[in-house]
């Protein structure tokens, strides 16, 4: 069974002001989709062919650019369309703004720390939130499509939360400017899928 372009759950507009609906169906259509086809192309009559996306990554041959690369995108960006809401900001609640406070000291600190591992992320990439076994949170940031659960890259844990830094999903609407982009994302942070993911991977 070849992987499938995941349907947005919401419309190509739904995050204006934040993210522009152009942004979103080019990102979505043409970069997501491309990633799809390129690693169901990549996986076709190997080993990899049939075995879930995480079990894929988990167990990735680094040298393996083509499933490297695309394997990543598509994991990378199922994961955020899904952590984004035209309901989302605020803050998280429970479990894991507990775990937020005790390792950033506040959702502020988290704010900041998570601000700047985008910001500093030199060319395309992404900045995560990841949990590891037993609850304890961590952010980091990866170069390209690569992620967390990829063996030896960024702080290893599993990606709750993920900010996609490369141009294309922000330079419609922003342009060279990231940070101003970043300080967009908060606003549409699906917290509640966010908690989710946390509860199932801690
Ligand atoms: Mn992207």
């Amino acid at each position: 069974m070849a992987f499938e372009l995941p349907k947005l759950p919401y419309a190509y507009d739904a995050l204006e002001p934040h993210i522009d609906a152009r942004t979103m169906e080019i990102h979505h259509t043409k970069h997501h989709g491309g990633y799809t086809s390129k690693l169901n192309g990549a996986i076709e009559g190997t080993a990899l062919e049939g075995k879930s996306i995480e079990d894929i990554l988990a167990n990735l041959d680094m040298d393996n650019g083509a499933v490297r690369n695309n394997g990543g995108g598509f994991y990378n960006h199922s994961l955020f369309w899904n952590i984004l809401s035209p309901n989302g900001g605020g803050s998280p609640t429970g479990a894991l703004a507990d775990a937020i406070d005790s390792a950033f000291g506040s959702y502020e600190g988290f704010k900041e720390k998570f601000t700047a591992a985008a910001g500093t992320r030199f060319g395309s990439g992404w900045a995560w939130l990841c949990v590891h076994k037993g609850g304890k949170v961590e952010i980091c940031s990866t170069p390209n499509q690569d992620n967390t659960l990829m063996p030896g890259v960024g702080c290893g844990g599993h990606p709750i939360l993920g900010l996609d830094v490369w141009e294309h999903a922000y330079y419609l609407n922003y342009q060279n400017r990231r940070p101003d982009y970043i300080t967009a994302f908060f606003n549409i942070i699906n917290w509640d899928e966010v908690a989710k993911l946390y509860a199932d991977n801690k």
